[in-house]
């Protein structure tokens, strides 16, 4: 070869060891160079959202030379016959979005809590998205709690359309993950914003459910606007790994801040006295559902 050319680009999509690598100038096939291969990989060397450095192959397609360090990721551990392996469903995510449904399906607020705490954990911002608000009355009964936790709670309904501006607005320009239960109007809400766009989205997701052992695609998609969403199905199934029941606390917004008043430093807040968690929810000022989540997670239940 003469002279090779070097660019810098996006994995959008990756699949059984090819990425598909944004470049500004198009979309280039590649394949993991050799020298990231050495050694035991414990993860992902290459994954969805990484951003790369890749040289192009004269046969047009493109070798992974270098993967820039990543701002968090959100990862899930494959037990596996060699040792347990780090799974990057989605890298360098600016932000998750949460979409939970106001009623059909009634909302899983103890599965948002959970999902919370798992974003949470992973440092990344986190929008929840309200929608069907056309099927009740008033929405903010249920979600208005976590805006008062300091969320940013959008309500929307892909039906009458409501929201989607706000949605939009907060989707722009950045690499969103998306998840929520089945159900709850994701692919609608992506197609009421950009029509095609949930019906790609869901295509890959079903791919995806069939079980470990079938092809596994992960992919995120265009917005107009700027920006991408990923689907990221599985949270379900997101282990709390690598966390200890005494840090939990500290990924519910409304109770990190009282954690430092209690007596005791490696208080539980279930019992001890001069619990300033527990007074607080004698108070009010804690929403009891909120703290049993809180209960919940650390016995590690659910
Ligand atoms: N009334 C009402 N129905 C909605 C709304 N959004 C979606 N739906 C309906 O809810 C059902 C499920 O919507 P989907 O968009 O397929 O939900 P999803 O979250 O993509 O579900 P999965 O792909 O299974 O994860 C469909 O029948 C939609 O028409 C809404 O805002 N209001
Ligand atoms: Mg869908
Ligand atoms: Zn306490």
């Amino acid at each position: 070869m003469t002279n090779e050319i070097t660019k810098h680009g996006l994995i959008v999509k990756a699949q059984s060891g090819f990425f598909w690598v944004e470049t500004g100038e198009g979309l280039v096939i590649c394949q993991l160079r050799g020298k990231l291969k050495q050694g035991k990989a414990k993860g992902d060397i290459a994954a969805l959202g990484d951003h790369v450095t890749i040289t192009l192959l004269d046969d047009g397609s493109g070798a992974l030379e270098n993967v820039e360090e990543r701002k968090q990721a959100l990862v899930r551990l494959d037990p596996r016959p060699q040792g347990e392996y780090q799974q990057v469903l989605l890298a360098n995510a600016d932000q998750v979005v949460f979409v939970f449904a106001c009623a059909n399906p009634n909302p899983k607020l103890r599965m948002l809590d959970r999902f919370l705490v798992i974003a949470e954990k992973q440092k990344i911002p986190i929008v929840i998205i309200a929608n069907k608000i056309d099927l009740v009355e008033n929405a903010k009964e249920t979600f208005g709690l976590y805006e008062t936790i300091g969320y940013r709670v959008i309500y929307t309904s892909a039906k009458t359309e409501q929201g989607l501006e706000e949605m939009r607005d907060v989707l722009k320009n950045k690499i969103s993950a998306l998840a929520g239960p089945s159900g709850v109007g994701k692919s609608s809400l992506l197609n009421a914003l950009q029509p095609g766009l949930g019906l790609a989205v869901n295509e890959i997701s079903k791919v995806m459910n069939k079980g470990r052992h079938t092809t596994v695609t992960r992919q995120m998609f265009a917005l107009e606007g700027g920006g991408y969403v990923a689907d990221t199905p599985g949270w379900k199934s997101l282990a709390l790994w690598d966390t200890e029941a005494g840090e939990i606390d500290a990924y519910f917004p409304e109770l990190r801040g009282l954690v430092p008043h209690c007596q005791f430093s490696d208080c539980t807040h279930i019992h001890e006295p001069g619990c300033a968690v527990l007074a607080a929810l004698m108070e009010n000022k804690i929403h009891p559902e909120r703290y049993e989540s809180y209960l919940r997670l650390r016995a590690g239940q659910e």
